[in-house]
């Protein structure tokens, strides 16, 4: 393509769905709801969804965010993260007298049932994703013994199993569907009675952004992920969007990140938002292209969402309570 000029036709691709899933909907929610209900502070073990703009109006509210509830003074109120936590850290919080609100995604908590139950069943679990990843960290402590971790197709050659005829798969829920269908064939191959989750560990919201990037990827010359770069989902979407044909792809917190450079001789962008990233910041990045000539904005359409999750457990309970308490005054 030669150098962009005033007659370069300039367009943006929108993609859809992208930006809230409904465990990070719920997740910023609940803590909202628990700084309103119980006052600040609020404790938070980790971020609650991996956002540094959520994480910080989070903090101006009155959370605050710690990595490990030793942290927590005691008799206090913590927040565990929408990414999940193992059982270890629930003794812990018990142990400390801190009342707790589990804001873990219903889907995450799909997965460490699944877990608990094949470990129960005496498998190998054989469990795909990213090393130190806090939601794997979580899975992983619901079954220590059963669990080893296999961290995309070149860790395949070095796993070992007790009976190659007792191995189940799982994975983090936000991984790229494409490699994780790689490990798993690797794995397979290995493992030829290898047996695949009940359901689907990759979320719905992670594939549907995924197929969204990937529609809009062929026509891209560029493609802007918004996003915070520990947010598994959002880069994987950087990486999904140049494996599906973007020329250049790139993934920004906000809109004053954007490198006046990408758009040398760029006629179109695609422009999408990781499942914890609120859509004012997508508004951002829009505006900050409209201001350069990108004002016409085209929606690539890959999936219609309609789920939703009702508030954590503890948080409905005391609010329940509260609107009791009214009702009778
Ligand atoms: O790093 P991740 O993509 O796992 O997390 P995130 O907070 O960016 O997005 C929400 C995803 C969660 C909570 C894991 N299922
Ligand atoms: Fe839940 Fe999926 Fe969102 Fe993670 S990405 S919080 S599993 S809906």
């Amino acid at each position: 393509m030669g150098r962009m000029t005033a007659t370069t036709p300039r367009r943006v691709l929108l993609a859809a769905p992208r930006g809230y899933c409904a465990g990070v909907d719920r997740a910023v929610i609940a803590v909202e709801k628990a700084l309103e209900q119980y006052g600040s502070p609020v404790y938070v073990r980790h971020e609650i969804v991996h956002n540094k703009y959520v994480v910080q109006t989070l903090e101006k509210k009155g959370a605050i965010f710690v990595e490990e509830t030793a942290e927590v003074p005691e008799g206090s109120i913590v927040m565990f993260s929408a990414h999940g936590v193992s059982p270890t850290v629930h003794e812990e919080a018990a142990e400390r007298k801190l009342a707790t609100i589990d804001a873990t995604c219903p889907l995450v908590t799909k997965v460490h049932k699944e877990a608990v139950r094949f470990a129960q069943d005496d498998f190998d679990i054989l469990l795909i994703g990213h090393e130190g990843h806090e939601e794997v960290i979580g899975t992983s402590g619901e079954a220590p013994e059963h669990i080893t971790l296999v961290d995309g197709p070149e860790d395949v050659a070095a796993v070992e199993v007790r009976d190659p005829s007792k191995v189940v798969w799982l994975s983090q829920t936000t991984l790229s569907v494409d490699e994780t269908m790689e490990t798993v064939g690797a794995l397979k191959e290995k493992f030829p009675l290898l047996i695949s989750p009940p359901s689907d560990d990759i979320c719905y919201a992670t594939q549907n952004r995924q197929i969204a990037v990937k529609q809009m990827g062929a026509d891209a010359d560029l493609v802007i992920v918004v996003g915070s770069k520990n947010s598994s989902n959002s880069v994987r979407l950087v990486e999904v969007a140049l494996g599906a044909g973007a020329n250049d792809a790139h993934l920004v917190d906000f809109a004053d990140e954007i490198d006046e450079a990408w758009l040398e001789g760029v006629s179109t962008v695609g422009v999408t938002s990781g499942a914890s990233v609120p859509e004012v910041l997508v508004d951002g990045v829009l505006a900050w292209l409209s201001e350069r000539g990108f004002e016409d904005v085209e929606i690539v359409k890959a999936a219609e969402e309609s789920i939703t999750f009702s508030l954590p457990k503890e948080l409905r309970r005391d609010l329940r309570a509260e609107a009791a308490a009214l009702v009778e005054k």
